[in-house]
């Protein structure tokens, strides 16, 4: 195994001088200086596989929404989950051995370490997004397979969410908790069955719009569209996956919850009181919008989602006479919007966790039902198997409980429960209006959003930046959270906080306060104090 580790290493040494890190969103940076890494990731998502007694591990070849010479490439746990975090590290180190001697090193160490029996069967489940660079490194990710003798099974083009979904299928098939058909095909007839039946009789609430951000969520949005039939109409936009460049351009989630605008190429096509969402480039966040009756645009985030949903998961529990047997809990980071955290605190139990989805699905693991989303449209609902045991056993004692109940049940069916997925939770929300007649502007109304302004700073040395209470607060350097306490007083609402990013080199800043003046100056007086 080692000599055939050794020559195929060979063909992708590593660029000298670069350092390359497992972050919150796995390794990410240019396309073109990942080659190394991710035929080391195929050695350790084989390794994984072979520690987990032969089970299908899952690598997506991805950089979301980063710019298209971006990629990157993320490992998925046999239940659909992210890595584990103890393996974070060791891919790390894998990606920076210097020399294929030092990789080899690297590898019987880790062997040694998590007592690996090699002689076990490894099996590896693969997709790309649509990134010009995606064929190459997934020939570095198979030689990597080939290198130690793994069965490598090549999934093409396809949405992380989806990786995932086929991850769980394939590991759960012929178990008591089996998840699915593990094709794509399995998932889009598992997701438009339970949305079909969620909105029987139900009016839609006219045409949605669908930016793909030129990616691979336009091929799926459309097998998905077939499967969907006449259930809801759908008009995809932003589709051009071949065209150069235009990968998450101008267009995407990131883009319109950053710039807090419409993406271009839809101004003029959406109409006053029309509403539209965006993808991001892998088609795991959903961020939504409107134009309202001033033809203003008018941005329907995470959190939005996240009171959206909970509410109306909240309601179908006491519906359905399972008050006192299963409990709602919603998860969000310090990045949600302050009257969001206000709105959902005065209905259901709240919780904030460090940034990063896993983080969030951890804590959401806690609950019977627990509802995550960033800000920045990743999440999902996730059902503990007590809960979803509880469901499938409860017998109603009236009409209504029961239609509550069969609405809970196929909402564990069109939830995609190991990762977010743009689509699943896309027809989620489209589910929830439609029950509740609403349309974007009803939805907006919940609750109001808080002003607020998020800023980069680039710093000398982010590392020195350190924090505590979910990232709310900053231990190191000392004497600046007291700096930033006085400052914060001032403002009418005011909070701010600083943390360096998990995914880029800066300190990101946070600021909202009552006024948008105010949310605006806070941040820059804070990013001040910071630089
Ligand atoms: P960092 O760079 O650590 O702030 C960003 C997002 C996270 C999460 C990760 C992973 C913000 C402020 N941060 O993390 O929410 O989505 O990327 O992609 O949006
Ligand atoms: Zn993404």
């Amino acid at each position: 195994m080692y000599d055939s580790i050794k020559v195929y290493a060979d063909l992708h040494p590593k660029p000298v001088n670069i350092q390359y890190q497992y972050g919150t969103a796995g390794f990410r940076t240019l396309g073109a200086l990942l080659e190394s890494v991710i035929f080391r990731v195929g050695v350790l998502a084989a390794l994984r596989s072979k520690k987990l007694d032969g089970k299908t591990i899952g690598v997506v070849v991805t950089a979301s929404h980063n710019p298209e010479q971006d990629n990157g490439v993320k490992l998925v746990d046999p239940r659909g989950e992210m890595l584990e975090s103890a393996w974070e590290g060791h891919a790390t180190t894998f990606a920076n051995a210097p020399s294929s001697d030092a990789f080899i090193v690297a590898v019987e160490n880790l062997v040694e370490f998590a007592k690996i029996d090699v002689s076990k069967p490894a099996k590896v489940v693969y997709a790309r997004d649509t990134r010009p660079t995606g064929p190459l490194l997934i020939a570095a990710l198979e030689d990597g397979l080939k290198a130690i003798g793994a069965e490598g099974r090549n999934e093409g083009v396809k949405t992380t969410p989806v990786l995932h979904y086929l991850v769980r299928c394939i590991n759960s098939k012929g178990t008591d908790e089996e998840y699915g058909v593990d094709s794509e095909d399995g998932y889009m007839k598992k997701l438009s069955g339970a949305f079909r039946k969620l909105v029987t009789g139900k009016t839609p609430s006219g045409l949605l719009i669908v930016d793909c951000a030129n990616g691979v969520g336009a091929p799926t949005a459309e097998l998905l569209m077939q499967y969907l039939g006449d259930s809801i109409p759908l008009k995809l936009a932003n589709t051009a996956i071949a065209t150069e460049g235009a990968l998450n351009n101008a267009c995407g989630a990131d883009y319109v919850k950053t710039s807090q605008k419409l993406p271009p190429s839809l101004s003029g096509v959406l109409r006053a009181g029309q509403r539209a969402c965006s993808l991001d480039g892998d088609a795991d966040r959903l961020i939504y919008y409107y134009m309202n009756e001033r033809n203003q645009f008018r941005l329907l985030d995470g959190d939005k989602i996240a009171a959206l949903v909970a509410a109306f998961i909240v309601d179908l529990v006491k519906l359905s006479g399972l008050e006192d047997r299963i409990d709602v809990g919603v998860v969000q980071t310090a990045y949600a919007n302050g009257a969001s955290t206000k709105y959902l605190s005065e209905r259901l139990p709240v919780k904030c966790v460090p940034t990063g989805v896993k983080h969030l699905h951890h804590a959401a693991e806690h609950y019977s039902v627990g509802v995550y989303f960033e800000a920045n449209g990743h999440g999902t609902v996730l059902f503990s198997s007590t809960a979803t045991t509880t469901l499938i056993k409860h017998r109603p004692s009236t009409p209504a409980q029961q239609t509550a109940l069969n609405h809970l049940i196929n909402l564990t069916e069109l939830i995609n429960q190991t990762v977010g997925d743009a689509l699943s939770d896309m027809l989620l929300v489209e589910v929830v209006l439609a029950h509740k007649s609403f349309s974007g502007l009803e939805w907006d109304s919940l609750y109001s959003d808080l002003p607020n302004r998020l800023v980069k700073v680039v710093v000398k040395d982010r590392n020195i930046f350190k924090t505590e209470d979910a990232e709310r607060r900053l231990v190191s350097p000392p004497g600046l959270q007291q700096k930033l306490d006085e400052l914060i007083r001032k403002y009418d609402g005011g909070r701010s906080f600083v943390r360096p990013s998990g995914t880029e080199d800066v300190v990101r800043v946070y600021a909202e306060a009552i006024l948008r003046p105010q949310a605006d100056e806070l941040a820059f007086k804070v990013a001040g104090l910071v630089y």
